[in-house]
């Protein structure tokens, strides 16, 4: 089974979460656009649903496949959020934001009453941290931030590389308008203390850790997809 079969198995694995008339967020990403896919495909057979695109690159997929959407401010109470992620590990803690999305994701989710993560095998870990850790901040200041986070981050015990993400021959801006830091701090043992760390840092918008927020993952391998809780 290749990466995009087992992408689709953990979608529609997730589909069967969704209920007629929910108000659906909608990740970023691409195991997300496969759910994306397979929702069109339910829509056009009659299923009503409302999605909130966590990116202007899932809203364009919606709009293409005709999956009704509104904004988060006409639907600021959602039902079920749908979302990939980079690093999944035992306890649902998850390192997002590889496809830069991660402010909306996390606004998103955490305007849902639940959120279920769909992944692929290779994206569960022991313990999070191989997948370089993003941290959106404000472009403002920004060499400050990052100096900042890594003397915050040493405190911790970690260290590593923390480079602007660049795109092109430019800077790598969010739909927010922001940068993105990614962080090599290699595996992070203690994640509830750097998210809090990384929050009490003035230019530091959001970060990758996504603690307390996944109620279900759904992992999809060759023998099939698996649910972790
Ligand atoms: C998005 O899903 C991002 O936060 C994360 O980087 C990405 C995973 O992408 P893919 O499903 O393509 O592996 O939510």
């Amino acid at each position: 089974m290749d990466a995009r079969e087992m992408k689709i198995r953990a979608a529609a694995a997730a589909l069967s979460y969704v209920e007629d008339g929910m108000r659906l967020g909608i990740g970023t990403g691409s195991t997300a656009d496969e759910f994306v896919r397979l929702l069109a495909e339910r829509v056009a057979n009659g299923m009503s649903v409302v999605g909130v695109p966590t990116s202007e690159r899932t809203a364009r997929l919606c709009v293409e496949l005709d999956v009704p959407l509104m904004s988060l401010d006409e639907l600021p109470e959602l039902d079920l959020t749908i979302d990939g992620a980079d690093e999944v590990d035992g306890q649902l803690r998850l390192i997002k934001g590889g496809g830069g999305a991660l402010l909306r994701e996390k606004i998103v989710a955490s305007a849902s009453s639940r959120m279920i993560v769909i992944a692929d095998e290779t994206k569960v870990v022991e313990t999070l941290g191989a997948f370089k850790l993003p941290i959106e901040v404000n472009p403002f200041g920004m060499v400050a931030t990052r100096i900042a986070i890594e003397k915050l981050a040493a405190k911790l015990g970690l260290s590593g590389a923390i480079e602007p993400r660049r795109s092109g021959d430019g800077i790598f801006t969010t739909d927010g308008g922001h940068y993105i830091l990614d962080a090599s701090f290699g595996r992070i043992p203690d994640a509830e203390a750097l998210a809090s760390a990384l929050n009490a840092i003035p230019g530091v918008v959001e970060h990758g850790l996504f603690i307390n927020m996944a109620s279900i993952a759904i992992i999809a391998g060759p023998a099939g997809a698996r649910t972790l809780k």
